[in-house]
């Protein structure tokens, strides 16, 4: 492949190792024959989906999931051969390209399974049947709705139900009631369908990681914790192994200058000098994801923390640096520099959210570079 010359320094670098070793980790921590579904949906959170379901297959898992048909399509372009599953709702116009392209859909609904019907579609079609027991999300809510939306599928010849699934709403947090409702009634409605489909998949990556090991089931769906990154504090402390963070950010300095005591920085001159001091600017800003409320937020420079000061504008931002470096010294956003790490947790805490969400904030205009 031809390689694309970037001539901006700032890029996502995403360790593929680290995401097959907390793949080879985590089939090491699962029941024997239990299948790892790599969650590659969003873009693989924001890694790439095509570069991480390549090394996700490589270390053992068997199946991809993304959210949408237009991911489902996307994967299918680049990797004519893998299953893939659409996990959320897909419209009854998509069946035909997935009977066509050996795409899974979930399916929750009877209307849509009459609506596909109408299609005529001749190849086979797999559905996974989505069940809610507690997310409120999509799903068949009753044992009556399941046994329905089964005898409609089973019906129709060239239907065939691959899997059935739900999805927790509570698995990575310490109190249990809601969960274990949801499991609750997860194992009366799983001994409503008369045959058991090859594929019963409930585990989230928290699920998998903390929970009773009979609920691996047949497969799991590996999202937050391919990517090294835990779901939420308490499984962090819970962990039964290290995970490895696989996305790290970078760019360099493009502007070194000396502002005296008094000047300011940026929009609003909202930043202004109390003593005589150094300031880099990074080209970097909140069209890369570097969203304003990152303000003060520190970056790595030759091991160091130095903050975002002044307001962050769209493709820049200004660091007040320790002493005057020149151009083209290396900063980390996310990483590690000299065994001093800002995580993406630590953005995450800055900005009031989750880990899941810093990955996929950063926007497409950052190339992400592989290493492995
Ligand atoms: N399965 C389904 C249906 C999901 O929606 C998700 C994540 C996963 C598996 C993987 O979960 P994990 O990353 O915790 O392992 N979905 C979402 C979501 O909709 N918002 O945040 C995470």
């Amino acid at each position: 492949m031809e390689e694309i010359q970037y001539y901006r320094p700032t890029k996502a670098i995403i360790n593929l190792r680290a995401i097959q070793e907390n793949i080879i980790q985590l089939k090491k921590h699962l029941q024997s024959d239990v299948q790892i579904i790599a969650v590659v949906k969003a873009n693989g959170y924001g890694h790439g989906d095509i570069e991480v379901a390549h090394a996700a297959l490589k270390a053992g898992a068997t199946l991809l999931a993304v959210a949408t048909p237009e991911e489902a399509i996307h994967v299918r372009s680049h990797m004519p051969n893998v299953d893939i599953l659409v996990l959320g709702a897909s419209s009854a116009s998509f069946a035909s390209y997935a009977a066509e392209n050996n795409i899974a859909l979930t399916v929750f609904s009877k209307e849509w399974i009459r609506q596909v019907a109408l299609l005529q579609v001749t190849n086979k079609l797999k559905l996974h049947i989505k069940i809610d027991t507690g997310m409120g999300r999509i799903g068949v809510t009753s044992i009556e709705e399941l046994q329905l939306l089964y005898e409609a599928i089973k019906s129709i010849k060239h239907m065939e139900v691959e899997g059935v699934f739900t999805h927790f709403a509570t698995a990575d947090e310490e109190d249990t009631l809601h969960f274990d409702e949801q499991v609750r009634l997860l194992q009366a409605m799983l001994q409503a369908i008369p045959v058991k489909p090859r594929l019963v998949h409930v585990a989230n990556t928290a699920t998998a990681l903390v929970k009773d090991k009979k609920l691996q089931f047949d497969a799991i769906r590996f999202g937050i914790s391919m990517y090294g990154l835990a779901p939420s504090h308490y499984v962090a402390e819970n962990l039964p192994f290290p995970l490895k963070p696989a996305m790290s950010l970078e760019t360099e300095l493009v502007h070194v200058k000396e502002l005296k005591a008094g000047q300011s920085v940026g929009y609003g001159a909202e930043y202004t000098a109390e003593e005589d001091v150094f300031i880099g600017t990074l080209p970097i800003g909140y069209a890369d994801g570097l969203l304003r409320k990152l303000t003060g937020q520190t970056v790595l420079i030759d091991g160091k923390r130095a903050p975002i000061i002044g307001r962050i504008c769209m493709d820049q931002c200004m660091i007040l640096l320790p002493k005057a470096y020149t151009v083209g010294e290396k900063v980390t956003l996310i990483g590690t520099q000299q065994n001093v790490t800002i995580s993406l947790e630590e953005w995450a805490n800055k900005l009031d959210t989750i880990n899941y969400e810093i990955p996929c904030i950063i926007t497409n205009r950052v190339p992400r570079i592989y290493t492995s």
